[in-house]
């Protein structure tokens, strides 16, 4: 009698329950490892190799380890500073592609016991990884698949090098969140002494299927990351967000689309936005150096990002369901420049100041198609991405409305789904009460692990609604907010025109600003500027806005002579007009090698050039390989005072300064451009050609 009873009883209550059931889970759903990795959304990858003390982006592999000597190393500063800046983790680059080991490894000589740094003793992934844990801030690591040191690079003997020092660093530090693989493999190096030029197959060459069963054997909760997952993709670009559209699955393939892809040859053009109903669920970092190099380079102190850049980036990375892996560059001192630190705290203030107050949690909340007891709207408000609030099978569109008693002002919405249940939402509206009637103010598309809309102002009201437009499936929101972003005083935007006018412009209204032209900090009391002014000679113009009681960061332009005597040919003009937005591309019936010459209107001593390519989305013939050649009357050219490759410029396209091996005094420059980045182009496109004279 006793055994029927219970299957019946059993029976009944799941009844009474159907309509509390969760909803079924839709297309590709996150690991446990994923969804801790979702809780990370900003870390910071720190470079730091003898690559630094060659000023370079991309060491060689031939840097003696002796130059590794940083005087001041500070583990802490570094993880102190990331912190500040709101970050939960660091990905340490133990090697990058010249091949240095910054850990007492055995795989190979060039490494860190080497190098003077703490007399040969040090090992500064265990340095990063104390600070890392003193600091409760998460630890990843990146070692280079290409390394241009090592001899075996190339042949059949390196993939087992590679695989012993992952085991090496899986086995002596951790745990790690992320284990971190570039692309970037194959190419010229050192190679032991052979100085040339190797290739690999990179579908095969280092057999990333059994490759990453030692990461998952050995750190379990590491996500791997690469331009194809496992884990984690890139987002297929440098410069640090996602698409309007964002989903967290992706059906990764070779870049062809043909075969399985593999890092280095992977469809990043679908990266950005990732595959609806897409295979696995892959989300996107959005990489991006705080200086324009993942390297320190003097030369562009004063250029890092501004806080309100790095906002606008985290609120399109992270706020578009990524996470932002924003790039640190220790100095030769092994310590961040002061004013990275002061940016990223800077920015870390208003990010803690904006999410402090959610001003959600004083509505009276109401919702639409409700799933019944079980998923209360005031899962929304918990703080607890695993707790949600759910609409019925059926109620595809729900609405979720916050009223207040009195009117709030906000210009954010924060939207989180129960990723655990798979991305679903894929169009929502956002509506404002306003007098006496609903007013749509935004439309938005994807959210996943979280959408953050950043409205163009700030709104006052005592309704917020949110509305559910398009969704195949049940709807789940884990956590809603509604923020209100502090005011800024932000950088000016410095510019000198090929006439050597320079503006100052504050990208928001300010009171004033001021600016100095000898190097120092703008104070209070230096000049105040008005409209534009000449700038004939080459000069620092710092300058900064001032508010009311406070004034803002301070942007800093190092000028070298302007271009005001100049002239070019091939009507190359928008080369040299001081404005990089301008571009000149070749003629189009023209191949490789593209020629300008410039002609600097007087004799002058050049120390070095610049060359600054398109940096826009749609660019086409980045030059990579180039000659530079000196003349004093512009018909007898001598032997090349340059030649050489612009590293990693395809994919970080920065101002690229050159100096000579001596200075030469010169009237004409001739620049050469002699392949691009992309070999099947036959374009070459020059944002700003330039000199260095100082
Ligand atoms: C790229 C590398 O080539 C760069 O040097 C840098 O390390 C960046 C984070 O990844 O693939
Ligand atoms: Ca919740």
């Amino acid at each position: 009698m006793k055994k029927l009873v219970i299957p019946i009883l059993g029976c009944f209550l799941s009844l009474s329950s159907l309509a509390q059931q969760a909803p079924k889970p839709y297309g590709a759903v996150p690991s446990a490892r994923q969804l801790k990795w979702h809780e990370t959304e900003v870390y910071n990858i720190v470079h730091f190799t003898p690559t630094t003390f060659e000023d370079k982006e991309w060491g060689y592999g031939d840097a003696n380890p002796t130059i590794f000597n940083p005087t001041n190393f500070d583990a802490e500063q570094i993880v102190r500073s990331a912190k500040a800046g709101g970050s939960k983790g660091i990905v340490f680059v133990a090697k990058h592609h010249d091949g240095f080991c910054l850990w007492p490894t055995k795989t190979t000589d060039y490494n860190i016991s080497k190098s003077p740094f703490r007399n040969g003793k040090g090992d500064m992934v265990r340095e990063m990884m104390l600070a890392c844990q003193k600091y409760g801030m998460k630890l990843g690591l990146y070692c280079s698949p290409w390394d241009r040191n090592n001899a075996a690079y190339g042949t059949d003997q390196y993939l087992a090098i590679y695989q012993a020092q992952l085991k090496e660093l899986y086995t002596n530090y951790g745990p790690l969140f992320m284990s971190w693989h570039d692309g970037a493999n194959g190419g010229d190096g050192y190679y032991g002494g052979a100085r040339e030029s190797r290739k690999i197959n990179n579908l095969t060459y280092y057999d990333w299927d059994n490759t990453w069963q030692i990461t998952r054997k050995l750190q379990p909760n590491a996500n791997i990351f690469s331009d194809v997952g496992w884990d984690v993709r890139w987002v297929g670009n440098e410069k640090g967000f996602a698409n309007e559209t964002s989903w967290a699955t992706f059906t990764p393939t070779s870049a062809d689309g043909k075969s399985k892809g593999v890092p280095g040859n992977a469809n990043d053009y679908d990266a950005p936005t990732g595959t609806r109903n897409g295979e696995k669920w892959i989300p996107a970092e959005c990489d991006v150096p705080l200086r324009p190099g993942w390297f320190y380079h003097a030369s562009q102190d004063g250029k890092s990002k501004t806080p309100q850049q790095l906002l606008e980036l985290y609120y399109k990375s992270v706020g578009r369901g990524a996470a932002l892996d924003l790039g640190l560059s220790p100095d030769k001192t092994g310590q961040l420049h002061n004013d990275d630190v002061v940016i990223l705290k800077a920015f870390g203030d208003i990010l803690r100041k904006t999410f402090a107050t959610n001003l959600a949690k004083t509505a009276q909340v109401s919702a639409t198609e409700g799933r019944g007891a079980a998923f209360p709207t005031k899962n929304i408000l918990d703080n607890n991405r695993q707790t949600y609030w759910a609409s019925k099978d059926q109620g595809t569109t729900p609405e979720i409305i916050l009223t207040w008693k009195t009117p709030v002002t906000f210009n954010i919405l924060s939207l989180r789904e129960a990723i655990a249940l798979g991305q679903r939402i894929e169009e929502f509206k956002l509506d404002v009460w306003e007098n006496g009637q609903w007013k749509e103010i935004h439309t938005g598309t994807s959210v996943g692990a979280l959408r953050l809309v950043r409205l163009s102002k700030y709104y006052s009201t005592e309704k917020v609604r949110v509305r559910v437009t398009k969704s195949p499936v049940a709807v789940t929101i884990s956590e809603l907010g509604v923020y209100a972003e502090p005011e800024q005083l932000v950088a000016p935007v410095i510019q000198r025109n090929q006439k050597g006018m320079v503006s100052i412009e504050s990208p928001v209204s300010v009171r004033e600003i001021r600016y100095t032209l000898d190097g120092s900090e703008p104070r209070a009391s230096s000049a105040l500027y008005t409209e534009s002014f000449l700038l004939p000679q080459a000069a620092t113009v710092k300058a900064r806005a001032f508010g009311k009681a406070q004034s803002g960061p301070v942007a800093s332009i190092d000028f070298d002579i302007p271009s005001t005597k100049w002239s070019i040919d091939q009507k190359a003009d928008r080369a040299i007009d001081g404005d990089v937005k301008t571009i000149w591309v070749s003629d189009k019936n023209e191949k490789y090698p593209h020629t300008l010459t410039l002609n600097l209107g007087e004799k002058m001593t050049l120390k070095g050039f610049t060359y600054t390519p398109d940096a826009s989305d749609h660019r086409r013939g980045t030059v990579y390989k180039y000659q530079v050649f000196l003349s004093d009357d512009g018909q007898n050219w001598g032997q090349a005072v340059a030649e050489g490759r612009f590293d990693n410029i395809q994919n970080n396209p920065l101002e690229q300064r050159v100096l000579f091996k001596k200075a030469h005094s010169a009237q004409y420059l001739r620049f050469v451009a002699v392949e691009a980045t992309n070999t099947s182009e036959t374009v070459a496109n020059v944002a700003e050609l330039g000199v260095i004279t100082k």
